[in-house]
């Protein structure tokens, strides 16, 4: 087979990268390791940003969302027993968040690939980029008992953190910057009326927690949990018992607990590749930076790689201009690295570390002190957490 366009990983970035593309005429092919079913029983992100949603409009796969996701124009930090609120739209004049869970997300963008006829190969095991410093690239995978061949132009990595694609540039080639952070999150969802129209991020002495939602019948909730720590340990009852704990009394009461549809437990961790690329191959979203969820900005961030990637392949195919794409490394990882930098900081700010001192603690204190004592400290918040411009 031959097309333009090959893409690794049918995860939200790799999807939209081809939707986006196919729309302007660019052929694509799309291999996902897994099965569809697969893909979407994955419980992930829950709050896009403007620029997010923008790009699923212009990608014409916008309309569900525009429907059924909630504009959310703040959202609250709780600490020391009350909650302090962080109004989004008044400290960024006008901008907001879109409730609306990843998993609609790609089953949106899956519909819309459906819709035009794109290639969407599913199951495609050992995917393999070749020849990705010369110009006529090629992708293998395996169905089967049969190999199959994929050449194109380029090839992009939207693998994921644990894909082939970074993996496949030599070690000498590119440098990774990590944080590993000592503790995970226990994710439970559950058909339950949120505690909260708002999403509640809350720091407490007993570790962070946070109160989220998909729809006013579905609510997610999290909380730190050590690393050591498995999803049996967690009953739940432990588990509501430990998140009422973390809340402030008013909330803790009104909280409505119910079976939990989903429970899961993700390490937090910093990571960033540079460069973004190696000779034809471009990598895009989780393949290339991880953040801790805490700022809500891995999926946002993919958006912006992709972003610039969708224009920088049109300029290529339609003007034969490649400034887009010899510019787009330095320019995805700009923004990249304001992603890395709001998670780092919510995620400190917020978490209890293990081994933190004394002197930190205080130094926690006085970031919440602060911020909600100036104005300027909440507008800068409030602005990278709507997300900066693409
Ligand atoms: P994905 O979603 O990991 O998709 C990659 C796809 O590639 C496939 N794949 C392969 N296919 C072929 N061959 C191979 N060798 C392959 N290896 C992997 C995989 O099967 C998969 O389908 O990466 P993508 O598309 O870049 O999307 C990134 C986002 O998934 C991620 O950044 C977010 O989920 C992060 N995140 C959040 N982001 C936000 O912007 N807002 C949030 O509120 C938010 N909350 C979260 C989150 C991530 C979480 N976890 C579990 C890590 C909450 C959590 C708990
Ligand atoms: C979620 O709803 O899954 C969610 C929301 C906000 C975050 C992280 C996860 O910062």
């Amino acid at each position: 087979m031959k097309t333009q366009v090959g893409i690794i990983g049918g995860g939200p970035s790799g999807l939209l990268l081809s939707q986006l593309l196919h729309l302007q005429g660019i052929e694509t092919v799309v291999l996902e390791q897994h099965s569809r079913e697969y893909v979407l029983g994955r419980i992930r992100a829950g709050v896009l940003e403007h620029g997010f949603a923008a790009l699923m409009r212009e990608a014409q796969v916008a309309e569900r969302m525009d429907r059924e996701g909630e504009i959310h124009d703040g959202f609250y930090i709780a600490h020391d027993g009350i909650k302090d609120r962080v109004d989004l739209k008044g400290l960024t004049g006008g901008n907001s968040v879109v409730v609306y869970g990843q998993t609609e997300v790609t089953r949106d963008l899956y519909d819309g690939r459906d819709k035009l006829g794109g290639i969407v190969i599913h199951n495609a095991e050992d995917v393999k980029p070749h020849d990705l410093e010369s110009a006529h690239p090629y992708l293998t995978y395996r169905q089967g008992d049969e190999v199959k061949r994929i050449d194109c132009d380029y090839v992009i990595g939207c693998d994921g953190f644990h894909g082939v694609s970074r993996k496949s540039i030599p070690k000498d080639k590119i440098r990774e910057f990590e944080r590993v952070y000592p503790f995970g999150w226990l994710g439970v969802l559950s058909r339950t009326k949120p505690v909260s129209p708002e999403l509640i991020y809350a720091k407490h002495e007993r570790g962070f927690a946070l109160c989220s939602l998909r729809s006013q019948v579905l609510s997610r909730y999290y909380i730190q949990v050590p690393l050591t720590d498995t999803v049996e340990q967690w009953t739940d009852e432990l588990f509501w018992a430990e998140l009422k704990r973390r809340l402030p009394a008013d909330v803790a009461s009104q909280l409505i607990t119910g079976a939990s549809i989903e429970k899961s437990i993700a390490p937090l961790r910093s990571f960033v590749v540079e460069p973004m690329r190696f000779g034809n191959l471009f990598l895009a979203g989780d393949a290339a930076h991880i953040v801790p969820p805490t700022g809500a900005r891995g999926l946002n961030s993919a958006a912006s790689d992709i972003y610039y990637l969708y224009h920088a392949l049109v300029d290529h195919y339609k003007k034969h201009d490649d400034s887009g794409l010899d510019g787009y490394s330095a320019k995805a990882l700009a923004r990249v690295w304001k992603g890395q930098r709001f998670s780092w900081w919510m995620t400190t700010t917020l978490h209890r570390f293990p081994e933190g001192s004394d002197f930190d603690g205080r130094l926690q204190d006085t970031e919440l002190a602060y911020l909600f004592s100036s104005p300027k400290a909440l507008a800068s918040l409030a602005e990278n957490y709507v997300g900066l411009p693409f």
